[in-house]
């Protein structure tokens, strides 16, 4: 296994896993694959543990959650976001996304984020404080297909200024669903529009979405005016 730091998931309440504690066992089997366990293991270890790392991701990933139960107890914001699970090939993003709950199966108020490895997903780190976010908001029946697509899109470097991008975040909330896309340098005008305008074309979504500087956010709260906006054609 070539993942660095990769943590088994910690979460236990009724939110984001599944059946995560298999995660990875079986993401590289191809479809109609089986394994033979009469094979001698210690052969079939290695044949696994190599497929496995087949497929390297140019960047790690990691997946984070805030669980609404969690930041109702939380003392500062941000402290109740655990850090889930490390990825680095697309057979671990499977293994990972396969044994998770989709947006829509989550709490009211949860946030899952999936960041960059080593970027925390706040205004306060390094990498994301001079940055913002484009914004989306969705009617639940879109809402985890637009997650998947946007995850799809980030892990696999599809976007033109993907150096740009931190990560996404989707937040289930009761009025409408969001889902937002940091970056890095937010006065960058030219490729926050590129990564926005790329962002709806793989989304195929043709509503409105909106960037927000997060020194707007911090200053002003929600009273915060998007700086950069793409309207529907
Ligand atoms: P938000 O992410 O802008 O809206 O954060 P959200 O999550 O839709 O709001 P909710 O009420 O539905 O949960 C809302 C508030 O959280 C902000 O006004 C800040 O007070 C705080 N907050 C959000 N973020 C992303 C940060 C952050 O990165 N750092 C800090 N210190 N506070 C944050």
């Amino acid at each position: 296994m070539v993942v660095e730091d990769t943590q088994k998931p910690t979460i236990t309440d009724n939110q984001i896993t599944t059946n995560l504690n298999t995660t990875n066992d079986h993401a590289d089997l191809e479809e109609g694959e089986i394994l033979d366990d009469a094979d001698d293991s210690s052969v079939a270890s290695k044949t696994h543990s190599a497929a496995v790392a087949r497929n390297p991701l140019e960047n790690s990933w990691t997946f984070w959650f805030d669980s609404p139960s969690a930041k109702a107890k939380q003392a500062a914001w941000g402290s109740s976001i655990r850090n889930i699970y490390t990825f680095s090939t697309i057979q671990e993003f499977w293994g990972v996304y396969n044994n998770i709950n989709n947006p829509s199966k989550l709490a009211l108020g949860a946030d899952f984020y999936c960041f960059k490895h080593k970027i925390e997903p706040k205004w306060e780190d390094p990498i994301c404080a001079n940055g913002g976010k484009w914004t989306v908001s969705f009617f639940r029946l879109k809402l985890d297909t637009s997650w998947l697509y946007t995850l799809l899109a980030m892990i696999g470097e599809q976007f033109d200024h993907g150096d740009e991008i931190c990560g996404a975040v989707v937040n289930v909330r009761k009025q409408q669903d969001k889902i937002s896309i940091w970056t890095k340098n937010a006065s960058n005008e030219a490729a926050q529009m590129s990564i926005g305008k790329q962002w709806k074309e793989f989304l195929d979504c043709n509503e409105t979405i909106s960037f927000i500087f997060h020194e707007d956010a911090k200053k002003l709260d929600r009273a915060a005016k998007a700086t950069y906006t793409i309207y529907p054609v």
